[in-house]
């Protein structure tokens, strides 16, 4: 049955070229309404960041892959304590948050696009004068009333990443191997659709060091379980609930929204419970607890997918990885299974960059479900293959994570949460999913 669903949605697989014309509503207010957002593609057609040439689509989805190794890494180093975090190749890593929501900062308020991570707690804005910063149009903390410093001898001060003190306000420093960024911690008032939270605490960055790239260019909303987070800092207002549907890559005029609060929550949810891990306490784990492919429940090696509390290893949904990855004994479990089970039997797999399980052939794929208590999420065909611009070449596109990552993170991705609503309710550790049409 299942099998024959993704059949079916391999035959009405359009090339992007051919889809609906669809004209993006790039009104970032237009839905902007009560405690929801609209979320955009950072590549988007409503995005001012999208890219002035455009990649072919195989080069594109390569440097998303590429990307995503670097943002690996800065996972793996969210170790409690551990403060210095690798970069790969010089590329910057705050990665590839790769969806954008308005924010509104300060009295009268300013507009800024702000990519979402839901595995950083803080939130910073390129503030006026930033040396180094990617944009010139950031935050004028000038212009604003509400605007302060926070002081070096406040509570929140010694939670802020680096802390040392100028003369009086707190200054935070945040390093990623030999880039980093460093700016003063602030409060002001922040506007998410129509919720203003007063004395909301980011890092306003003043100076970003030479040869990094940062992206993204007007700030970061830190949507992780920290105590710095936005959750955290508006507990009495969005009681650490949201929800998110992410719009597909591949249909860039489409939106999608970010749920604030636990009101106006969908209900018809499975749910599978929340995990806090001390190790990595930004991050959102879930229990997996194994992988089918097709009908066949795959052997994987039990530490390979263990939660472990003391180790920092497990299973995380991310917003800002693209691809999903997984520890290579799981992986290649998978992958191994999914090669067996393409039908032609004869067709012939090839590699794509760090994609290893391609056909340029056309094939009917098995799915790919990840088994968690409570849910057993199908990964449809649109989220589990990448096709090539012209169609000739499909590839699996689910990768191994890095080797020399430090204890195991599986990281369920972006493109495997494209147009499902994604709940995250921390009040009762649980987490709920389900297929939802972003528009
Ligand atoms: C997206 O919108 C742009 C601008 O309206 C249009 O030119 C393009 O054809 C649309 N693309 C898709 C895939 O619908
Ligand atoms: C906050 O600190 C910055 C950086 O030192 C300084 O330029 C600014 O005047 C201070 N703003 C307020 C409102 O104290
Ligand atoms: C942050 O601190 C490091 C180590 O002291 C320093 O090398 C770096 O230049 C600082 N970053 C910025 C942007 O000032
Ligand atoms: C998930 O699939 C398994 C079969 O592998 C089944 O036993 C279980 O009931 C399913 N769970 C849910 C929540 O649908
Ligand atoms: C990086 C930065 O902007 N630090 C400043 C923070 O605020 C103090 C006090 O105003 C300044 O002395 C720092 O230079």
């Amino acid at each position: 049955m299942i099998s024959h669903i993704l059949f079916l949605q391999l035959l009405l697989f359009i090339p992007p070229t051919l889809s609906l014309n669809h004209q993006p509503n790039c009104d970032l207010n237009a839905h902007n309404q009560g405690s929801t957002l609209k979320i955009f593609h950072i590549d988007s057609p409503c995005s001012p960041f999208k890219p002035k040439t455009s990649l072919p689509w195989e080069a594109r989805v390569l440097q998303m892959l590429a990307d995503d190794e670097a943002r690996l890494r800065y996972l793996s180093s969210l170790i409690a304590g551990k403060s210095n975090i690798p970069v790969a190749s010089g590329r910057q890593i705050l990665g590839t948050p790769t969806y954008i929501v308005k924010a509104r900062v300060g009295t009268p308020a300013q507009s800024l696009l702000v990519a979402v991570d839901t595995s950083s707690d803080f939130t910073w804005f390129p503030c006026t004068g930033c040396v180094g910063c990617p944009s010139k149009t950031g935050f004028s903390p000038e212009k604003s009333t509400t605007f302060k410093n926070v002081s070096c001898n406040s509570l929140q001060c010694r939670q802020v990443p680096n802390p040392t003190c100028g003369t009086g306000a707190c200054a935070f420093n945040l390093t990623y191997g030999s880039s980093s960024l460093a700016g003063n911690f602030s409060v002001d008032t922040l506007r998410l659709a129509a919720d203003p939270i007063p004395s909301f605490a980011f890092g306003c960055v003043r100076r970003v060091s030479a040869g990094a790239t940062v992206t993204p260019p007007q700030g970061l909303l830190g949507l992780g379980r920290g105590s710095l987070s936005l959750l955290s800092q508006s507990q009495s207002l969005y009681k650490s609930t949201f929800s998110y549907c992410l719009p597909s890559f591949r249909s860039l005029n489409f939106s999608g929204s970010l749920r604030l609060g636990p009101t106006a929550q969908p209900i018809r949810l499975k749910f599978t419970p929340l995990l806090r891990n001390p190790r990595r306490s930004s991050l959102y784990y879930v229990k997996l607890v194994g992988i089918r492919v097709g009908r066949k429940v795959v052997d994987l090696p039990p530490d390979a997918i263990a939660f472990n509390p003391t180790t920092g290893a497990g299973t995380i949904i991310d917003s800002g990885t693209v691809f999903t990855r997984l520890a290579t004994p799981v992986y290649e479990a998978v992958r191994n299974e999914f090669r067996k089970r393409v039908k032609p039997r004869s067709a012939v797999v090839s590699s794509l960059g760090g994609f290893d399980t391609c056909y340029s052939t056309s094939i009917v794929a098995p799915t790919v479900t990840f088994v968690f208590p409570g849910v057993n999420l199908t990964i449809p065909a649109e989220n589990l293959l990448i096709h090539s611009t012209l169609g000739s070449t499909t590839c699996l596109a689910i990768a191994a994570a890095p080797d020399n990552v430090n204890s195991v993170v599986n990281v369920i991705a972006s493109m495997q949460q494209q147009n499902h609503r994604v709940l995250i309710d921390v009040p009762n550790s649980r987490l709920g999913l389900a297929r939802e049409r972003c528009s």
